[in-house]
């Protein structure tokens, strides 16, 4: 039957007694995929029948339907037109992983960060009711996104307003964890009632027959509805915030989706709240026996029921270890994740120091904040967040980390290229940014045993300090095991010569020594330097090692804009003598999805893009000075 659809229309001429075959092809094909390629598995899962209810009621793209993450859209994908390219969703060139503009008109949100559907639902209905239009605007979000503070900044203005936006809330008690928090409490808390349902149909036809000529019927209605909530215990969040609250229904009952979504359609006229329950991995039984795991999966997991576990240890296996181990050593550390405990790998420190260990839930900002005040307030708070996440938060890391100099160590993991989630999670411009804030110290680890000490001195400086790596393989060490003190040593100079200097940040250090290797091969004299902190820039340092080279070679997993490349280019062309230097930087565009392999290679982090650019870099003539970023 799927085949048989190609855009929404195609889906509203089957019967309501095909679409529940439909969607169990829908799930086949999801799980196919997802064996093969990986990706978002149980929010889509638990998401089959709602999408397919939304698409045979609204009209797309007339109608607004816009997901909240973005990545529980696959069903929505495949009845919009995109059913044979579902096949490439997360590679290369393929579909991406989340609704982007660029790909359909259906898809209304570039999304993939979480708790925005509500303010775009809120823009897009303001911009029809100013226009003239009266298309129907709908947001699903999950309860885990509706942990996140900008959510609620969005219901407050259609509240506002009164605008005629439907969201959905789509509850199914999960975060990518277990969800956190007094929403979520009180959310699981609300109960439905057919007899409380018929009440407010009632008061609702009340209103639309009445309004206006019959003032106090509207007067008396109100009156009633709130003292039919008080008696029954069916206020709630929204109903007091001026929400029309329905629910909560059966999220996988395809008759009643359609059924009270086609009820809502007619009667948008203000801010409605359908309250619907899901099961996040239906339909796949290991998934729902663990959706956090089946969040996001891999074709490993996929076939094997099993997270791959290989030999070498990941940046972030090697954070999860020294967190545990600094926490068990110093009794002030405390762990914050903002709903990424299991991503982070803060799970173990949650298993062996519950205590100390805090899921702040989808919430950035909160959690910088919140490390700022835990630090203040005595504790040493390590605050685990994936780069590009931190990026909501750069406010809070000035006024309540920096400005007053809270200790707070923030791990930022992610960072650099992420591969298949594309642009909205690559991490490529929290140096340019970190580097910005007065008094705090940036760090870049380029393997396990730089992580390692980087955590440690974190700990002994007592200013904000952040470390940053990327989502890869952490060598024991890329330095011949020469890893000095921190504090006197924010550069290292592994390998001396005499014309061209590469100045690696991060873990690009073996790449660059064997394409020096190659080059001493050649009778050229390269040097080699590890640049370990960024801020304070070592400037000294820097100037000390480069007034003995001719050309420079910076690499760092950054756009060139307001990188440690600039600062270097800056510095030399104060030198006296013109020495050219060149970055391998991440470029001035969004990165679409591809593995971080292949995104490495493309922008010339791999040997020979590192080659390329020393040989390019050993033709430029030293009487004058190229600072270009690549
Ligand atoms: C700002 C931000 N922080 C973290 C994430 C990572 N993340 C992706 S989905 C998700 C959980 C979303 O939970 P919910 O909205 O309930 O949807 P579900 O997956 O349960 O269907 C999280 C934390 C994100 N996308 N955006």
């Amino acid at each position: 039957m799927l085949d048989s659809i190609n855009s929404p229309t195609d889906l509203k001429r089957l019967s309501h007694k095909e679409l529940i075959p439909l969607c169990e092809e829908i799930r086949l094909k999801i799980i196919d995929v997802m064996t093969r390629n990986g990706g978002h598995l149980a929010s889509n899962l638990g998401t089959v029948e709602l999408s397919v209810a939304l698409h045979y009621v609204f009209n797309s793209p007339d109608d607004a339907i816009i997901f909240d993450v973005g990545h529980q859209c696959y069903t929505h994908k495949l009845l919009t037109g995109r059913r044979d390219s579902f096949d490439t969703i997360r590679l290369k060139g393929g579909l991406s992983g989340f609704t982007r503009r660029t790909e359909s008109e259906h898809d209304y949100a570039d999304a993939g960060h979480s708790s925005t559907s509500i303010s775009q639902a809120s823009g897009f209905a303001l911009a029809r009711k100013l226009k003239g239009d009266d298309n129907h605007v709908v947001a699903i979000i999950g309860d885990g996104s509706l942990t996140g503070g900008v959510a609620y900044e969005g219901l407050n203005f259609i509240s506002h307003l009164k605008l005629p936006v439907l969201i959905i809330l789509n509850d199914n008690d999960m975060s990518i964890s277990k969800n956190v928090g007094g929403i979520s409490r009180h959310i699981g808390s609300l109960a439905a009632s057919r007899f409380y349902q018929k009440l407010t149909d009632l008061y609702y036809y009340i209103i639309r027959k009445y309004r206006g000529p019959v003032k106090w019927a509207f007067w008396l209605a109100k009156k009633i509805e709130i003292g039919i909530k008080a008696l029954f215990g069916y206020e709630n969040i929204f109903s007091n915030l001026g929400y029309h609250y329905i629910g909560p229904i059966d999220g996988h009952n395809i008759e009643h989706l359609i059924d009270i979504l086609g009820k809502i359609k007619k009667n948008v006229k203000r801010p409605i709240l359908l309250h619907v329950k899901t099961k996040k991995g239906k339909g796949f039984l290991n998934a729902e026996g663990n959706p956090a795991a089946f969040h996001g999966v891999t074709p490993y997991l996929m076939v094997s029921g099993k997270i791959e576990i290989k030999e070498e240890k990941t940046f972030t296996e090697v954070f999860a270890e020294k967190s545990v181990e600094m926490g068990k050593k110093y009794s002030d550390i405390v762990a914050i994740t903002a709903a990424m405990e299991s991503g982070t790998g803060l799970s173990q420190f949650n298993l062996e120091m519950p205590d100390r260990f805090f899921d702040a839930g989808i919430a950035e900002q909160h959690a910088v904040t919140l490390a700022g005040s835990l630090a203040y307030g005595g504790l040493r708070p390590i605050l685990a967040l994936y780069s590009t996440f931190a990026m909501r938060a750069i406010d809070q890391l000035i006024q309540d980390v920096c400005i007053g100099g809270a200790p707070v160590i923030l791990a930022l993991d992610r960072a650099g290229v992420v591969g298949s989630d594309g642009e909205t999670h690559q991490g490529q411009f929290d140096i340019s940014i970190l580097t910005m804030l007065p008094g705090m110290t940036v760090m870049v680890p380029c393997d396990a045993t730089e992580l390692k000490l980087m955590f440690e001195y974190a700990y002994q400086m007592e200013r904000p300090a952040s470390i940053r790596y990327p989502k890869d393989y952490a060598l024991q060490s890329q330095c011949n095991n020469y890893h000095p003190d921190l504090a006197t040593h924010p550069v290292t100079h592994l390998k001396k010569g005499q014309d061209l200097v590469i100045l690696v940040i991060g873990p690009h250090l073996n790449k660059a020594a064997s394409v020096i290797e190659k080059l001493e091969n050649e009778h050229y004299k390269p040097g080699l330097v590890c640049i370990r902190i960024i801020k304070p820039f070592p400037r000294t340092d820097l100037l000390d090692i480069i007034s003995s080279y001719t050309h420079v070679l910076v690499i760092e997993e950054n756009v060139y804009s307001g990188s440690a490349t600039q600062m270097v280019a800056t510095l030399v062309s104060s030198m006296q003598k013109p020495v050219p230097v060149r970055g391998i930087n991440l470029p001035d565009t969004f990165i679409e999805h591809d593995s971080r392999g292949s995104l490495l290679s493309r922008f010339g982090f791999d040997e020979d893009g590192i080659e390329r650019e020393c040989r390019t870099l050993l033709e430029t003539r030293t009487d004058t000075i190229d600072v270009s970023g690549s």
